[in-house]
């Protein structure tokens, strides 16, 4: 999305996160198996706000992040609450989704617990950012 905002031009490489990330080539690229990898050159960038840093230094036209303290904030927070409580919550649904079920009950008490984390994160995203909805 960051590349294409500032219209530069890339090679995107489709995976099948069904297994392939697992894939030797792919492990030798990012041995933690997770999208999204920035190859530039001799430098392979992982984890996706490195790389939207990268990208933003690089390409400084349009900025990807504002400049005035409290939007800068809640940018901030709503990207890392994103990464670090909804990405992880969602984890048991992918796996659901991809067939790697494990225990019923043991999935079900996650569950719970996860969507309870989503929504507190979602409620502290929204009161600071209140003209949004998310
Ligand atoms: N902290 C990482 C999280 C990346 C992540 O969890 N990616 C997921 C897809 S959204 C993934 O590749 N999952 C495959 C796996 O864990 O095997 C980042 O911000 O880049």
């Amino acid at each position: 999305m960051a590349l294409l905002e500032k219209q530069i031009e890339f090679e995107p490489i489709a995976l099948n996160l069904d297994g392939d990330q697992f894939g030797p080539d792919f492990l030798a690229i990012n041995p933690f198996h997770r999208i999204p990898v920035l190859v530039d050159g001799d430098l392979t960038l992982v984890e996706s706000l490195a790389i939207l840093d990268y990208i933003d230094a690089k390409y400084p036209t349009p900025p990807l992040l504002p400049t005035e303290a409290k939007a800068l904030g809640i940018v901030r927070m709503v990207s890392m609450l994103t990464l670090n409580e909804l990405l992880p919550a969602m984890f048991p649904l992918t796996r659901q989704m991809l067939g790697v079920l494990g225990d019923i009950e043991e999935k079900l008490a996650q569950s719970k617990i996860y969507r309870a984390i989503e929504i507190a994160a979602i409620q502290t995203m929204s009161t600071s950012v209140d003209s949004r909805n998310f």
